[in-house]
């Protein structure tokens, strides 16, 4: 009988840390089954403890962009914790990332980093709050912000998967302050600001939605928003977290060419390590202590290991035209996938921007969560597990993005259109 050292980690985690798992959404609830463990992760595969290899799209959910395990990245690592791993004041990595930052994304005049892109939507939201004098956020459903409890509203990724959209714990009169609009819908837009735009200190938004699947900014959408914002002296915060250093260099705002006044950052910042930064406007981060009165602080924020990580990640992406290369595999990918729909005559939507992509299980037009919300779950579950078992590991859950790095090859795309093209004709029959 094949061993299944998964299965038996699985049962001892579940013993010593809930639900068996550090983060919600590896617990495959969305898709059935138990997640398996891997054991080592390399360019666009990992492996796990049960030696099964797998072609993997989820990229520890965005920053394996380069794939994983980049020698550059982890020669950065090596070499800054030969000199200490952690000072709790200030290091000249710390410098360095500030201005690679600043000078990627004009909109961000200043920055802070942390260690999450939680902790940088949340800064966020406290700073917009106390820069306004305001205490309205609004938010758009689906649109997760990692898990704030201002912004665990009508939330999407792992609390949208696991059925929480509203976190239990967050005081009603907590998040009677957030105020949750439809994605896409300028006329509902309009009225919130009608009504109470004087009360409203930020919007938060994700400009690219890819905590629902992934879908795309209705031509206007953005502009009005940032219009609506600069009317009303509410601030815009771009939550690219996802679509930051992925999409361009200079985040999605560069390719949309709107200037958000504050913008939340993680993932490829951090190389693989704990990273997370929000900058804005010089005159509103100047409102953080120790200089202003907005408290934000952080023990392993700046930490040298991860400013090392991050740092040899960007500027390989740039040094290697990784932007250019990613919007061409993502390209290839899309036709491939098209290809395919027609061929197994599935009608069904495919978004894709860059290098990441999302293929509902429904009918085309995907505008929103109420869309994204047609999907066949259970087609989506069986299609998951077909290719798991052909050995291509796509995001465990409907309401996920998928991500393409610069180590996917050639061989793994067609290897993935065959796993793709079956899963279509048989497993994924609804
Ligand atoms: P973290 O706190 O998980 O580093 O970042 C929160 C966050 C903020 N903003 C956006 C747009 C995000 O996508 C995320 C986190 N993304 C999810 C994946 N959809 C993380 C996966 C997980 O929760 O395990």
């Amino acid at each position: 009988m094949t061993q299944n050292i998964s299965a038996a980690l699985f049962s001892e985690a579940r013993r010593y840390i809930p639900g068996g798992v550090n983060s919600p959404v590896r617990a495959f609830r969305n898709v059935g089954g138990e997640p398996f463990f891997v054991a080592k992760a390399k360019g666009s595969h990992l492996w796990d403890v049960d030696g099964r290899e797998y072609i993997d799209f989820v990229g520890t959910w965005g920053p394996a962009i380069l794939g994983h395990a980049p020698q550059i990245v982890v020669e950065a690592v090596q070499k800054a914790a030969a000199n200490g791993l952690s000072f709790g004041i200030p290091n000249p990595f710390e410098v360095e990332m500030a201005k690679l930052i600043c000078s990627w994304v004009p909109s961000v005049e200043k920055v802070r980093v942390v260690n999450s892109g939680t902790e940088a939507t949340m800064s966020c939201i406290r700073l917009a709050r106390g820069y306004t004098g305001r205490d309205l956020i609004v938010k758009f459903e689906g649109c997760y912000h990692g898990h704030v409890d201002s912004l665990l509203v009508k939330a999407g990724s792992g609390a949208l998967t696991h059925g929480s959209p509203d976190s239990a714990g967050v005081p009603a009169e907590l998040a009677a302050l957030t105020i949750t609009l439809p994605f896409n819908d300028p006329e509902k837009l309009t009225a919130v600001f009608e009504a109470q735009g004087e009360r409203i200190a930020a919007v938060i938004v994700e400009p690219i939605p890819a905590n629902a699947g992934l879908y795309l900014p209705l031509p206007g959408f953005l502009e009005q928003l940032r219009q609506r914002c600069s009317s009303h002296g509410a601030l815009l915060i771009f939550d690219e977290v996802m679509t930051g250093f992925r999409l361009a260099k200079g985040g999605y705002q560069e390719l949309a060419r709107i200037r958000p006044d504050l913008t939340a950052l993680g993932k490829v910042i951090g190389g693989g390590l704990p990273v997370g930064a929000f900058g804005g406007r010089a005159e509103i981060m100047d409102q953080l202590s120790p200089d202003g009165p907005v408290y934000q602080a952080g023990t392993l924020s700046g930490n040298p290991l991860a400013m090392a990580a991050g740092l040899a990640q960007l500027r390989e992406l740039e040094r290697n035209d990784g932007f250019n290369r990613l919007e061409k595999l993502g390209s290839e990918m899309e036709t491939a996938v098209r290809q395919t729909l027609t061929e197994t005559g599935r009608n069904y939507a495919f978004h894709r921007i860059g290098s990441m992509f999302c293929l509902y299980f429904c009918e085309p037009p995907v505008r929103n969560l109420t869309d994204a919300r047609r999907s066949d779950l259970a087609a989506f579950g069986s299609f998951f597990h077909h290719c798991l078992g052909s050995g291509v590991y796509f995001a465990p859950s409907q309401f996920e993005a998928g991500f393409l790095c610069l180590a996917h090859s050639s061989s793994d795309l067609e290897r993935t259109i065959e796993v793709v093209r079956a899963g279509l004709r048989g497993g994924a029959r609804s």
